[in-house]
């Protein structure tokens, strides 16, 4: 049987490139994409160029996603499983103190190129009968303080997800959200500008998530057989859980 390729979009840093690693080891081909080429490059020199193809563009610059996608070698073009992973959260004051350009930049990521890249290989994903795994959050499902846009663009990841999954009806292409909770990765830095201590004071104590918690849960998915179908996912640290509704009093 020829080895499956997998799609795995933010795949120089934490879950994607986590991914990558359980998609390699698993005796999968892996096209990697991310912005930074560097990264993406380390990558091929860790799982070797047969297995691992670096596409670098920017996923809001859909003329260069197009490009990147029509420039794919026929050993990585059939492309079995998508996993629209990149994404970002930026900020977290409340809306009435937020910038509206990373309230802008956070659709444009996690909303408008995962719809475009997906629309793009829909049709090779039906023609193989293939899947997709969607990064969705919890902050799509529970509000918290400065979760504005973020939790919002990730409430549509997750819809997203289940009206796909409505209209592949009969096509055999799986369509799954996987909401996690805390995860230590690169997110808090990238949320936050940089701040490191920020960072570590979050997940201090907490045991969150792991990356390659997540990398596992995408390859369980992917790797069930044909006839069954994960609709969503929700997973947290154990340290993690919901909690109450705030009452302002005059
Ligand atoms: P990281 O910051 O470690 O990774 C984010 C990835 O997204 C990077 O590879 C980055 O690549 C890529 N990315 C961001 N913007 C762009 C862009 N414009 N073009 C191309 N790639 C881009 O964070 P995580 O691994 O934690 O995040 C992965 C996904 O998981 C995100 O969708 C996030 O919202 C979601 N998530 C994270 C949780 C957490 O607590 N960590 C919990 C729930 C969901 P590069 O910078 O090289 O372009
Ligand atoms: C990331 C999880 O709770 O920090 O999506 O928003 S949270």
């Amino acid at each position: 049987m020829h080895a499956k390729t997998a799609l795995i979009t933010g795949a120089t840093s934490g879950f994607g490139a986590a991914t990558v690693d359980r998609f390699i080891a698993g005796g999968w081909r892996v096209v990697a994409t991310g912005r930074r080429a560097e990264r993406l490059q380390k990558l091929v020199d860790k799982h070797g160029a047969d297995r691992v193809h670096a596409l670098a563009f920017d996923m809001r610059d859909e003329a260069a996603m197009r490009a990147a996608i029509a420039s794919l070698p026929a050993e990585f073009a059939g492309i079995d499983l998508l996993v629209n992973n990149a994404g970002l959260a930026l900020g977290t004051a409340p809306a009435q103190q937020a910038d509206l350009a990373q309230w802008k930049q956070m659709i444009d990521t996690n909303v408008t190129a995962l719809v475009t890249i997906t629309h793009l290989l829909l049709p090779t994903l039906i023609e193989r009968r293939g899947a997709i795994v969607n990064i969705s959050s919890i902050a799509g499902t529970y509000p918290y303080k400065g979760g504005n846009v973020y939790g919002g663009s990730k409430a549509f990841v997750s819809q997203f997800s289940q009206n796909l999954r409505t209209d592949l009806h009969g096509t055999g292409v799986r369509v799954s959200s996987i909401e996690p909770g805390m995860a230590e990765t690169e997110f808090t830095l990238v949320r936050t500008g940089g701040n490191q201590a920020a960072s570590d004071q979050l997940y201090a104590g907490a045991q969150p998530i792991t990356a390659e918690d997540i990398a596992e849960s995408i390859w369980w998915i992917a790797t069930l057989p044909p006839h069954l179908n994960v609709n969503r996912l929700e997973v947290m640290p154990v340290n993690q859980s919901a909690a109450g509704l705030q009452v302002h009093r005059e």
